[in-house]
């Protein structure tokens, strides 16, 4: 399942797709599961979004994080032998799972504004990887995800305030102008893998009528000693819990400068580190 292709593309670029990674039954059984938990209730880490008035289709649909800790399906898709596989092969050793989440993102609803998932996880050493499923096709009608080819070889960004209008997140990393934004087009069932330095994120649902869904996990190498506390208990890939120290969170991030008349990054010291769980 996974090709030399996909390696190539996950070390030169950040990210790569699986395609039909999982089968469209078990997508439909993701589908439903997860929209009769939305009906049935409301759940601890449910996240609407900063600044949701009474129309904002999130609050209707919340995005529900750590489900793996109170929901069975969602542990054994986090634990899957296919994406361990996937991940085992671009990492080099097995990793740890630490996070589930689920977004809705039904018609109208803002995006998620550029930004990199290690600055909320804090790995040490090394980084994290996101494995993003697509329950539904997603396209730049619906807001797919789009990345910044290349970016994982950045280090954490400093972060700005982002557009309240478009993003239902409030921080962003700022990019260069000629960033190779690209938008991932999916089909329901393809998992996306990406690094967790690379910039990515998405933009509103400018659908009349299509949810864009996805479950996503969080991993980590390995071999890392530390992550945020909001992240524990980390989890082996058989599911046992590994004890792992709290991550003091990064005193350093990168700053655009301009040198002769080319943007470089400038690591700086950090003066806000209280990055929250809004990844
Ligand atoms: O699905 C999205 O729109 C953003 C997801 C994301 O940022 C993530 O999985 O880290």
């Amino acid at each position: 399942m996974i090709t030399q292709t996909h390696r190539t593309q996950i070390e030169q670029d950040g990210y790569t797709v699986v395609r039909q990674m999982f089968a469209p039954e078990e997508v439909e059984t993701y589908r439903d599961h997860f929209m009769r938990l939305r009906r049935d209730g409301s759940y601890a880490g449910d996240f609407a979004g900063i600044d949701a008035n009474e129309t904002d289709p999130l609050k209707a649909y919340p995005r529900m994080i750590h489900m793996h800790r109170w929901d069975d399906l969602s542990l054994r898709w986090m634990l899957d032998p296919r994406i361990n596989q996937a991940l085992t092969a671009f990492l080099g050793s097995e990793p740890f799972a630490v996070q589930t989440m689920l977004y809705f993102k039904p018609a109208g609803a803002r995006g998620q504004a550029l930004h990199q998932d290690n600055y909320y996880l804090r790995v040490q050493p090394g980084t994290c990887m996101a494995a993003w499923l697509a329950l539904d096709d997603c396209d730049e009608e619906n807001g797919c995800m789009q990345i910044v080819a290349g970016s994982h070889s950045w280090p954490v960004l400093c972060t700005v305030g982002a557009d309240l209008s478009q993003s239902f997140t409030d921080v962003t990393v700022p990019i260069p102008p000629d960033a190779d934004v690209r938008p991932v087009v999916m089909q329901a069932g393809d998992v996306l893998f990406f690094n967790g330095q690379l910039v990515h994120g998405s933009y509103p649902n400018t659908s009349q009528s299509r949810f864009r869904r996805s479950l996503i996990g969080h991993y980590i190498e390995g071999d890392a000693e530390q992550v945020g506390r909001w992240y524990h208990p980390a989890l082996r890939m058989d599911g046992s819990v590994v004890e792992l120290e709290d991550s003091p969170g990064a005193t350093q991030c990168g700053v655009w400068v301009e040198r002769d008349g080319t943007q470089v990054i400038e690591v700086a010291g950090l003066n806000v580190v209280d990055a929250a769980i809004h990844d």
